[in-house]
């Protein structure tokens, strides 16, 4: 299986919180900055943080994302190769970003390459397109702080909700959630859901592929590169017997623009992608485990 063996150069060479499901705590609007090499969980220093944000066409949506920003270690966007201002936008807010070109295509793809170039502690996905909400991202934090392996955004649990999901894409999703916790022994309330964090010791479980070249097969991409990497992720945190704990989290619309997810032909890759990942004899038993009635995985 492919691995993340190597960071992605960016694309100028030197260019250079807790809540457990049960509680919903006042975000804080600033994150620790305090350096560490590796901050395990109540070792007493303070995690660094870094936010990837996968970017296609978002130059409208950026400033209201950027805006919304706590303070954090860095931030990494991964341009998808965007033909209007994303990039430019993205420097021009935030002259201290990182830019990463990925290597293929796709959301997917996009991930495993901001996850390889992330240097911090503590890695979170966001989108660029102000649906998920960079306020919350202490919340998230304080969770991977309070214990957790993996931090999961949860839009159908306790003080969750959607503003942008169509009633096609619930329905799937939870017929897609209801069939992982039965195949895999999980608890998640909410499979396809792209905002995570979890510690960057832990993104070996992942197994992503930041460095093959794209395939020559007729969309270039490669097996997770697409939108099935949440459930993918979803799918072997689970397997590798992370403490998972679901984070409420509320999902505004996307602000300009069009989702690039297509419910049909992107739910099937969902369901291909639990088809192949679904190995009975390999799975943990242990994952059913659950602990303070809050953890999903
Ligand atoms: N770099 C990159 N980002 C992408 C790609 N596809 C989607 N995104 C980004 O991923 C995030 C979620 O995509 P979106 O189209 O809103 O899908 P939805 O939220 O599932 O409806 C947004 O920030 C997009 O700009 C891609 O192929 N490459
Ligand atoms: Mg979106």
């Amino acid at each position: 299986m492919p691995t993340v063996d190597r960071v992605l150069s960016d694309e100028t060479a030197d260019e250079t919180g807790a809540e457990r499901s049960t509680v919903h705590r006042p975000i804080a609007h600033r994150l620790p900055t305090h350096r560490s090499a590796a901050a395990p969980p109540g070792a007493g220093t303070e995690p660094t943080v870094s936010v990837i944000v996968p970017a296609l066409n978002e130059a409208r949506n950026l400033p209201h994302v950027f805006a919304r920003l706590p303070e954090v270690d860095e931030i990494v966007l991964v341009d998808g190769g965007s033909t209007d201002d994303t990039v430019a936008v993205a420097r021009r807010l935030r002259p201290d970003i990182r830019v990463v070109r990925q290597n293929r295509r796709g959301k997917g793809n996009a991930l495993a390459c901001g996850f390889a170039a992330a240097t911090g502690d503590i890695i979170v996905m966001i989108d660029a397109d102000g649906s998920t909400d960079p306020l919350e991202i202490p919340s998230f934090v304080q969770t991977l702080r309070a214990g957790a392996d993996f931090a999961k955004g949860s839009r159908f649990g306790p003080r969750g909700g959607s503003a942008d999901i169509t009633r096609l894409r619930r329905a799937g999703n939870k017929c897609l959630s209801v069939l992982v916790n039965a195949l895999f022994g999980t608890r998640y309330s909410d499979l396809c859901y792209g905002y995570n964090a979890f510690w960057a010791r832990h993104l070996h479980v992942f197994a992503l592929d930041s460095t093959s070249p794209a395939p020559d097969n007729a969309d270039g991409r490669l097996w997770g590169d697409g939108f099935e990497i949440e459930t993918l992720l979803n799918l072997r945190a689970a397997r590798a017997d992370l403490d998972i704990v679901e984070v409420p989290s509320f999902e505004h619309s996307r602000i300009h623009g069009v989702s690039n997810l297509n419910a049909f032909t992107d739910g099937m890759r969902v369901l291909r992608t639990i088809a192949r990942e679904w190995r009975p004899r390999q799975r943990n038993a242990a994952k059913t485990e659950v602990r303070d009635g809050a953890r999903v995985g």
